[in-house]
């Protein structure tokens, strides 16, 4: 039925906000950070694939098998499992045409397959090529417009999707049988789709790309195929692909693999990045032979152990995780609860980013083990084994958040093991941005020959949620651990002008008055029963010395901080005269006040709240620095 116009022009305005909305819903839909979030819709311009920034853009991904053959992949948790651990930004569903099993036999079966990877790689925010995976395609050209038509209805508003329309052409000449078909595919999928890449194949399984440079395709977005397997394909045809690329068109490996020898592999992956093509490798699957990623035992829904991958599967998924490495959103927080004094693992720095909570110069986990991030650990042979810290570098460093540091002079001593006896090396520690120490290295006779390192009569301030960071200067050494002994402890003192109140648990070498205030503007220090006097003659002076535990009232000419620096003693409860008393604090650390501390008392007072025995009053705690005045009966 004809519309007239008045519906018409109703139907194109609903039309347009419709796919306004659309689109507007769809930009949401991909999970912030995903491929798809970072680059939006592709496009071809020159011989680059760039993303809707202009910036160039490869991907790395993995191929599944042939549909018909390799079902039991083709699932969501699969694709879920390909993002998650192995960082795929692109995935191919290869749907097999061709052989009894195949789409041209059951077009509905092999089609849910692709919907279902594709709408899986839209859910993930990754790429998706639709592969129309055969050899004889020329033949099945109408078979191919209507499906590339259907998935461009259902597909082609969405920037994940990729059409490939032909995986690998067998020999068939360019120019007379291949670009006539890709001619015909791409104006068909550019009335429904304007802008989606659609990846053109070539003569021989995609080995001749220069042929398409000669005499293109008209479109856009348009980039070539080019297949290689490592271990058959060597120098001559990536000299085929750059004369291809030097001739202005864009390549995109949908797919390569390994087949034969593999001594090429990483010639092949450099090529690939130097060149930024993006790739998809072949394949996910457990068919005994050489590509095949999966061992025979892996899981048809992901989840896979090491254990389940081949030894080329193991490491394509490396050159994925790190093609274009996820960006890290991970809030800093400390891997293990930790202390000074204490001993710090070195390889339990602190969750986090590069660069906020560790700094590698490069991004593998060299030892491969522990954790997962750059920093290189491996398995120590040092006493009480665990792990350690290894390929330390020149200014490479790691932090630790430390839920306390309890100030004081310490000891530090470190594990270490170096056999480099050319580099100066050193390890600098700073805390909360002070800097501590710095402890030279020196070379131990082995790798794992370890050695501790040390340094005394280190003064630490003390901090709450601190944050240790170890510099490492020269690097060519291991470091298994830090330990920080206390020898002495700091009670620092903030004293305010006039009267104040305190009390100390800390028995400094020389404890007197005359000692411990020198440098502070102090007038007078007493007790109820003694006196000490700035400026007097010291013999005039009924007190010396400030005694652990003991309660002290001091006057400040102006405010002050005095710290006292020795050895940490345990407090407890003095004898009470009956009446009024002056005490120092029973308690080392900060504790409630309760009637059976003192079962006489019946006021505690300091020059601000008070505690009594009937109940009151607003002062409840002991607290460490303080003294009170204390009625007993
Ligand atoms: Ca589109
Ligand atoms: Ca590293
Ligand atoms: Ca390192
Ligand atoms: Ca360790």
């Amino acid at each position: 039925m004809r519309l007239n116009n008045r519906q018409n022009m109703k139907t194109i305005l609903l039309s347009l906000v419709l796919s306004f909305s659309f689109v507007t819903i769809q930009a949401q839909t991909a999970p912030a950070n995903s491929p798809v979030a970072i680059h939006g819709a592709l496009k071809t311009k020159g011989n680059k694939v760039l993303d809707e920034h202009d910036k160039v853009t490869s991907l790395a991904g993995m191929s599944f098998f042939w549909s018909q053959w390799s079902g039991q992949f083709y699932n969501t948790q699969c694709v879920d499992w390909l993002v998650s651990d192995w960082n795929c930004q692109i995935v191919r569903a290869a749907m097999g045409v061709e052989s009894n099993e195949g789409y041209l036999n059951f077009p509905s079966v092999e089609k849910q397959k692709v919907f279902t990877i594709v709408d899986a790689a839209i859910k993930n925010g990754i790429y998706v090529l639709i592969d129309w995976h055969e050899e004889n395609a020329i033949y099945h050209q109408n078979d191919a417009i209507a499906f590339f038509k259907e998935m461009a209805t259902k597909y082609g508003s969405y920037p994940n999707v990729i059409y490939e329309i032909y995986n690998e052409p067998v020999q068939y000449d360019w120019s007379s049988k291949l670009k006539p078909y890709s001619q015909a595919l791409v104006d068909e999928i550019r009335k429904i789709d304007p802008d989606n890449l659609i990846i053109i194949g070539n003569r021989d399984w995609d080995q001749h790309p220069v042929e398409c440079a000669n005499d293109q395709v008209i479109g856009t977005n348009l980039a070539y195929t080019l297949h290689f397997y490592v271990g058959t394909h060597s120098q001559s045809l990536r000299d085929e692909a750059t004369a291809a690329l030097n001739k202005g068109i864009p390549l995109f490996v949908t797919e390569w693999g390994v087949w034969g020898s593999d001594a090429e592999l990483d010639t092949w992956v450099t090529f690939m990045r130097d060149n930024n093509l993006s790739w998809c490798n072949w394949a996910i699957n457990t068919k005994v032979e050489p590509s095949s990623a999966l061992g025979p035992n892996a899981s048809g829904t992901g989840n896979w152990p090491d254990a389940d991958l081949t030894s080329i599967g193991y490491r394509v998924r490396d050159y994925i995780r790190g093609w274009n490495p996820k960006p890290c959103t991970t809030v800093r927080s400390a891997y293990k609860t930790m202390s000074i004094p204490g001993t710090i693992e070195a390889e339990d720095y602190d969750n986090g980013c590069a660069e906020t909570v560790y700094h590698e110069t490069e991004s593998a986990n060299k030892g491969g083990k522990y954790r997962t991030d750059a920093v290189d650990i491996e398995a120590c042979t040092d006493a009480n084994a665990g792990f350690n810290v290894g390929y330390i570098e020149n200014g490479e460093w790691l932090e630790y958040t430390l839920s306390s540091v309890k100030g004081g002079t310490f000891d530090i001593t470190a594990r270490v093991a170096s056999f480099d006896n050319v580099v100066t090396k050193s390890m600098t520690i700073i805390i909360d941005g002070k800097l501590i120490a710095t402890i030279p290295v020196s070379n131990t006779g082995g790798w794992q020959t370890w050695q501790t390192i040390s340094i005394k009569n280190i003064n630490i301030p003390s901090g709450t949620n601190s944050i240790l960071r170890l510099e490492f200067v020269g690097g060519l050494f291991n470091l298994n651990n830090i330990t920080f002994t206390q020898t002495s402890s700091n009670q620092i003192l903030q004293f305010q002008q006039g009267w104040n109140l305190f009390s100390t648990n800390i028995q400094s070498a020389d404890n007197s008055i005359a000692t411990l205030f020198n440098g502070l503007d102090v007038r007078e220090v007493k007790t109820m029963d003694a006196f000490w006097l700035n400026g007097i003659n010291p013999i005039f002076n009924s007190l010396q010395n400030i005694e652990v535990g003991k309660g002290y009232l001091v006057y400040m000419n102006t405010a002050g901080t005095l710290t006292i620096t020795g050895t940490e003693l345990t407090l407890g409860f003095a004898p009470l005269k009956s009446g009024w008393n002056l005490i120092g604090s029973p308690s080392s650390t900060t504790k409630s006040i309760n009637q059976s501390d003192y079962p006489n008392a019946t006021i505690i007072k300091d020059f601000d709240s008070y505690w009594s025995s009937n109940g009151g009053g607003t002062l409840q705690n002991w607290n460490p620095s303080n003294a009170y005045f204390i009625k007993s009966k």
